[in-house]
């Protein structure tokens, strides 16, 4: 599949797999070619162990303007039927925010430029959110009369509040990524030109870490949001054992005790 990609880059070294966006001619703009793309990429790189870290960029100027909106086009011109909604985000979008929240691996959004609509999204639904100073996001899904996707409503609250975003998604401004990162909504902002080295160096010191404690510890924090203290409790208990039972928190330990850097394997 590898060789077949028309609309993403996909390339690993060193157990960081990245997936770019590759139709910067249209902002990187959400295909349905690009969403079956993306989700095979995701697919393999859950199957596959060498990969430790997943990174998710856009080429050229954009992160990704969400819906490909020249794509549907037939639908406003009254060439095609109207467009299907639900059915649309359930086969394009809902499976690749899953894909990319259930990952057991760290990703990163390394945010490039504009990330609008579902492309927001999609970087929102990411673990950690790197962007260069010139990048934005934007809930762009108003002002075209319809409402955010692709759990943005969900993933906003989370990190930003419900004050944060209401505004974003009723005004659908751009927030700039000094601002995003002040909200909470992005984790760190580089200079334009240092995001793919800043970029690589995060995704490389996740690669290092102990991938089951990584995977473990994604699954407690989503657990987190469905759960009372009582169960989150029991579920951090049963957590830590599978955790404490893996080679690499042996190494971790006795690294430490030795006075040396630890080599985890994810075992
Ligand atoms: O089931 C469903 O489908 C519902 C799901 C919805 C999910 C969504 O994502 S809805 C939201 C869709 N996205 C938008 O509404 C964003 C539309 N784009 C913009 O607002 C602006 O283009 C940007 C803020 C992203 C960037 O502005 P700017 O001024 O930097 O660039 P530009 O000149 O507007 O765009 C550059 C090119 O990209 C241009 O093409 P051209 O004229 O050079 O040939 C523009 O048409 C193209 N482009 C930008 N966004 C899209 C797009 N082409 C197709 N679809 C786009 N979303």
């Amino acid at each position: 599949m590898a060789d077949t990609y028309q609309t993403i880059l996909v390339g690993a070294a060193d157990g960081v797999l990245t997936i770019t966006l590759n139709r910067p001619d249209a902002m990187n703009a959400y295909s349905a070619a690009m969403s079956s793309e993306v989700q095979a990429a995701l697919k393999n790189a859950a199957r596959d162990a060498a990969v430790r870290c997943v990174v998710i960029t856009g080429a050229g100027r954009a992160f990704c303007a969400g819906q490909d909106l020249a794509e549907i086009k037939g639908s406003y011109t009254g060439e095609k039927p109207p467009l299907d909604f639900g059915a649309h985000l359930r086969k394009h979008y809902t499976p690749l925010v899953k894909a990319i929240r259930t990952l057991e691996k760290p990703t990163i959004a390394s945010i490039n430029g504009v990330a609008a609509g579902a492309g927001a999204s999609f970087a929102l639904a990411c673990d950690l959110r790197i962007a260069g100073k010139s990048a934005s996001l934007m809930m762009a899904f108003v002002n075209i009369g319809l409402i955010p996707d692709s759990a943005a409503t969900l993933t906003l609250i989370q990190h930003a509040g419900y004050g944060r975003a209401a505004e974003l998604c009723l005004l659908g401004e751009k927030l700039p990524a000094e601002e995003a990162h002040r909200w909470g909504l992005i984790n760190r902002v580089v200079e334009d030109a240092e995001l793919p080295a800043a970029t690589a160096a995060l995704a490389a010191k996740l690669a290092a870490l102990p991938s089951r404690a990584l995977a473990l510890t994604k699954r407690t924090l989503a657990s987190a949001l469905r759960n009372t203290l009582d169960e989150q409790l029991e579920y951090e208990a049963f957590a830590q054992a599978t955790a404490g039972a893996t080679k690499d928190h042996v190494e971790g330990v006795r690294a430490f005790l030795e006075k040396r850097k630890p080599t985890f394997t994810g075992a």
